[in-house]
Order: structure tokens, then C-alpha cells, then sequence
């Protein structure tokens, strides 16, 4: 390998030597950079890699909050600021108690690459909390968003850095604290997005990660195939908004949806989601907050495995959506042994790195959450837009740019991988393709 590469790799292993998450995103994105950076000195010469690993500003805060017993509660709050070299920093705020500095760092990092893939004007951006929004009341959600916002009001803004949701923070939350941000701040301005449709949120922002995903999976089964969805079995893990809206573009195509889970176990219902099903999931996820325990319970011919992803369920596509390295090296043998094909993630980084390379070495189609998960933040940009000219645009034409874009990331990973000579291989395309516009805007705007 090219030392500059594993120069840098080292390099951010040593100074944050307990980084575990934000090293394997770093190996993963610049391992498959190789052929690009040695085919350019520039790169080194002007330090693009030392500067694309190390965040513009990191901001961490004390949020403390009352709960309802009125007894004192102290959470870490996170925003970090990764790269605006090509638009204002973006990306989402999780919440969650698994939240460090590391996953931040990772999710920034890849967020970067990401949305230079949508080819909008956005830069790389993360933030969130160890807060959990799980077993909490309403009043403590808002006294948390606010406590939170009352901080961060001041580090973000229209043109300097757009937060939006992620795990955990939902339409609620930025409703929230999108409502704390305006008092503040005294102007009311697209500062966050995934907002509520009544304060200018964009329409099929909710169902564009999950829609997204399944607009990337069609290209890859289109070009490398020639086949479409129809009859396809399909699991799919993680039932947040991604997951359910994977499911629903699924069926809408014709395929079959048997398997999906949460955080107690998988369902595995061999007939596949109906319209009444799926119905069913969405208030019990969106409305209930409840279990899919309550699934089984409803629809007595589906199994229940507690404790389980979906990933022993025989299928021809998965989806990984709920979270990073959710799918494991011994779920990727599994799953190849079972026959799968197509692998399209809908989350951040949920295959390890082992995983990844068992897919590809096997032949299985592998496309890498920053490209397919895209949707998201890409129906993002369309709100900031849709904000920036003070108007609201009808869900077809924000379903049809989601497409567009979707066809757009598809073809430049398919063109950036064939232009290196690794054919098919989405990975290595979606990182030189999102890498090399950040790089040039960095190198032409000078040592910043
Ligand atoms: O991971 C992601 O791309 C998101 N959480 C969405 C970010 C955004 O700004 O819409």
C-alpha cells in the first residue's frame, strides 16, 4: 500500500489511540483511495488526507436538564464540525446512549463523503448526545432539546452548519429544537431539516432515506443484472424510519418483505408485509413506540426469534438500517451461504470490514450506506433549498429529484470504480467519488 496511506492511517490510530469506530471508517474510505492518491502527487503535497481526517471544530457542551421528578439530570452534548470545504457542514444529531466523540467522528467522516456524493452543496457534519429519549416523558424530551439548543444556537446557522435527525431524534426532537433555536436566535431560518411540513419541513423527507435505498438497490439490480424487484425476497433490519420506508418502496415494487427487527428480537413472517401489515407497523413504531413483540401477537402466523436480527432468514436482498456493524462476520457467512445477492445498506457503516470483504469476494452486489443512504441528506439539501426560496415544493417533484439524485450517485460510484480499474466494486467508487470534488475544493481553496 501506498505509505502516504497507511502514513495517515497510522497516524490517526496513534492519536486517538481509543477511536475504535472513527479508525474503521478511516480504513475503510482511504485503504480504497490508493489508486487515486498515487496517481496524483498533489494529494500529499498538499496534505489533503492529514486535513480530510482531523475535524475543522469539535464543540462538546454540558447539557443538564430537569426531569420530572425535578431531580438535576447532566448529559454531554457534540457537534462536530468535520468539513465545509464545499457547502455549509450537514448531517444529523443522534441521540442515544451509545454516543461518543468516536461514533461522532466516524458519522462526520462519512457524512462528509456522502453528501459531496449527492453532488449538493454540503459539507460534512454530526452531532448528538448520550441522552436517550427511551422511557422518557414528552416534558423531559423538551426540556432536554432545549437545554441543548440553548448551547449549540450559537455554532450553527443557515449558511455555517445545518443540523437535521438521526437515531433517536426524530420529527419530534427537531421540531423541538428547532422551536428553541428560532426564540433564540429571533429569526426564523432553515437551520435544520427533517422539520415538521407546517414550519417548513419538506415533504417525503420521512420516507427519503428508506425510498433512497431502495432507488440505488433498482440501479444496481438494473445495470449488473437486468432484474427488478418483482417477487424478490427481501429482509431488512432495523424498523426506524428507514427500515419501514425500505419496506414500503419494496412492496410497492413487487417484492417480498419476510423478514425485519428491533431491538428484542426478528419477525420472520413468510408470507411477506401487506398494505394491512405494514400499516400495523407504522403505528406501532411511529405512533406506540412499541415492541414487534406486538406483531406476532397480531399476525399468529409470523415467527418471533428473541434476541435475533434477520440475518439467518434466507433471502436475495438485505438491508441493514438500524446501525453501525449490526451485521457481523459470521452473519455475512450466513447470509452467502444462503444465497444472497444483494446487500444495499441503509445505515452508516453496518457491515464490518470483514463482512464487506466476504460479500465482494463472493460475488454478492455490496453497495456502501454512503452511497445508498444518501437519499436522506440528499431530500435534505432539497429542504434547504426549498427554505432559502421560501417555498414548498409538491412530494412528486421532491420524489422525483430523490430519484435523480439517487441515479446520479449510483452511475458516478459505477464510473469511479470502473475509471480505477475496479469494476462493480461500489465501495472503492463511492469513496473516490465523494472523495476527489472535497479534495479539489480544499486544494483550491488553500491551507485552511
Ligand atoms: O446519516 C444521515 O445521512 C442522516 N442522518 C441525515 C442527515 C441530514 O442532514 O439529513
Amino acid at each position: 500500500m501506498s505509505s502516504y496511506v497507511q502514513d495517515v492511517i497510522e497516524a490517526v490510530k496513534r492519536k486517538d489511540p481509543s477511536e475504535a469506530l472513527f479508525h474503521q471508517a478511516v480504513e475503510e474510505v482511504l485503504t480504497t483511495l490508493k489508486p487515486v492518491i498515487d496517481a496524483d502527487p498533489r494529494y500529499k503535497k498538499y496534505a489533503v488526507l492529514e486535513r480530510m481526517v482531523e475535524p475543522e471544530r469539535i464543540i462538546t457542551f454540558r447539557v443538564p436538564w430537569l426531569n420530572d421528578k425535578g431531580e438535576m439530570q447532566v448529559n454531554r452534548g457534540y457537534r462536530v464540525q468535520f468539513n465545509s470545504a464545499i457547502g455549509p457542514y450537514k448531517g444529523g444529531m443522534r441521540l442515544h446512549e451509545s454516543v461518543t466523540l468516536a461514533s461522532l467522528k466516524f458519522l462526520g467522516f462519512e457524512q462528509t463523503f456522502k453528501n459531496s456524493l449527492t453532488g449538493l452543496p454540503m459539507g460534512g457534519g454530526k452531532g448528538g448526545s448520550d441522552f436517550d429519549a427511551r422511557g422518557k416523558s414528552e416534558t423531559e424530551v423538551m426540556h432536554f432539546c432545549q437545554s441543548f439548543m440553548s448551547e449549540l444556537y450559537r455554532h450553527i446557522g443557515e449558511n455555517t452548519d445545518v443540523p437535521a435527525g438521526d437515531l433517536g431524534c426524530g420529527a419530534r426532537e427537531v421540531g423541538y429544537m428547532f422551536g428553541q433555536y428560532r426564540k433564540l436566535a429571533n429569526k426564523f431560518v432553515g437551520v435544520f431539516t427533517g422539520k415538521g411540513v407546517s414550519f417548513g419541513g419538506s415533504l417525503i423527507r420521512p420516507e427519503a432515506t428508506g425510498f433512497g435505498v431502495v432507488y440505488f438497490a433498482q440501479e444496481m439490480l438494473k445495470l449488473n443484472k437486468g432484474e427488478d424487484f418483482k417477487d424478490k425476497v427481501c429482509i431488512i433490519s432495523g424498523t426506524g424510519n428507514v427500515g419501514i420506508h425500505t419496506a414500503q418502496k419494496l412492496m410497492e415494487l413487487g417484492a417480498k418483505v419476510v423478514g425485519f427487527n428491533d431491538y428484542d428480537g426478528a419477525v420472520y413472517d413468510k408470507d411477506g408485509l401487506d398494505q394491512e401489515k405494514l400499516a400495523f407497523l407504522k403505528n406501532l413504531v411511529f405512533v406506540k413506540r412499541g415492541s414487534l413483540r406486538e406483531y406476532v401477537k397480531k399476525f399468529t402466523k409470523a415467527e418471533f426469534h428473541e434476541g435475533k436480527k434477520t440475518w439467518f432468514i434466507p433471502c436475495y436482498a438485505a438491508f441493514p438500517t438500524a446501525c453501525e456493524n449490526e451485521l457481523k462476520d459470521e452473519d455475512a457467512a450466513t447470509l452467502i451461504k444462503n444465497g444472497v445477492k444483494l446487500i444495499c445498506e441503509g445505515a452508516n457503516m453496518p457491515c464490518t470490514l470483514g463482512a464487506v470483504k466476504q460479500f465482494q469476494d463472493a460475488g454478492v452486489l455490496y453497495s456502501p450506506g454512503k452511497a445508498s443512504n444518501a437519499g436522506g441528506v440528499g431530500v435534505s439539501g432539497l429542504e434547504m433549498t426549498q427554505n432559502s426560496i421560501r417555498l414548498s415544493w409538491p412530494a412528486k417533484k421532491v420524489d422525483e429529484e430523490l430519484h435523480n439524485i439517487m441515479v446520479h450517485i449510483h452511475n458516478s460510484c459505477v464510473e469511479a470504480a470502473k475509471e480505477y480499474g475496479m469494476p462493480g466494486n461500489y465501495l472503492a467508487g463511492a469513496n473516490i467519488a465523494g472523495f476527489k470534488k472535497v479534495a479539489e475544493a480544499m486544494i483550491a481553496q488553500g491551507l485552511v
